[in-house]
């Protein structure tokens, strides 16, 4: 985690005389950024949906999966890092919708809801991880909510019943949106044995072991085999 400093640099000056000058430069152990030296693989997969989930392999459905490593709770510095080098997530309200209907953030993030339908909408959420109530606000106007405690939100309208949205707050930042073409990439995860999570608002979710090494590339293809339940 430290940087690199000139005293790993020795210059080993040896014998007198005609003073043959041997600098040996060692190579450091940790780089310009400690994160780029711990051992990290990466997870690439394709998803699709069985028969029995009623859901199309297409990228309507597939944009909707949230790939997650769900055994590594990351410390408030990393969480903080990971958190400034990405943009502030968004969920739009535009025609009638919320875009995306899906969307993974990271623990302690704030997301902005803009409206851009030239009419009123009234986000709120009444579940346990995240109780609020935006308000009526026109187009062109925002606001924002910081989500702090890990878990899914489901977003909801009280002007349109029928818009529905999911937040996934993630305690760490090993996680993906699936791709239009169903495959979806997750980089610089630390090495061991960890549990991914496949998530769909309406198939049932599971999960898959993946040891990753060093450098290495774990490759998946797996599938939704089920409807979601009620509940859970
Ligand atoms: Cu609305």
């Amino acid at each position: 985690m430290k940087r690199a400093s000139f005293s790993k640099i020795r210059f080993v000056v040896a014998a007198i005389g005609t003073v043959p000058l041997l600098a040996v430069a060692q190579t450091a152990e940790a780089g310009e950024n400690g994160k780029q030296n711990s051992p990290t693989g990466t997870i690439v997969g394709k998803v699709s949906f069985d028969k029995k989930t009623r859901l199309k392999s297409k990228r309507k459905e597939f944009v909707k999966v949230v790939v997650s490593v769900e055994d590594i709770e990351s410390s408030a510095e990393d969480m903080a890092m990971a958190r400034d080098s990405r943009n502030t997530p968004v969920i739009d309200q535009k025609d009638m919708t919320f875009r995306p209907h899906v969307l993974p953030v990271l623990l302690g993030e704030m997301v902005d809801f803009p409206n851009s339908d030239p009419l009123f909408h009234n986000v709120y959420s009444n579940g346990e991880t995240k109780r609020f109530d935006l308000g009526m606000y026109p187009k062109g106007q925002s606001k924002q909510i910081d989500f702090d405690k890990p878990g899914i939100v489901e977003l909801r309208c009280k002007v349109h019943s029928e818009m529905q949205a999911f937040i996934l707050i993630k305690k760490n930042p090993y996680f993906a949106t699936v791709q239009k073409d169903g495959s979806f990439r997750i980089d610089n995860v630390p090495v061991g044995t960890h549990t991914l999570e496949f998530w769909h608002p309406k198939a049932k979710a599971f999960s898959r072991e993946v040891t990753l090494e060093d450098g290495s590339t774990v490759e998946l293809d797996v599938a939704f085999s089920e409807r979601r339940g009620r509940r859970g």
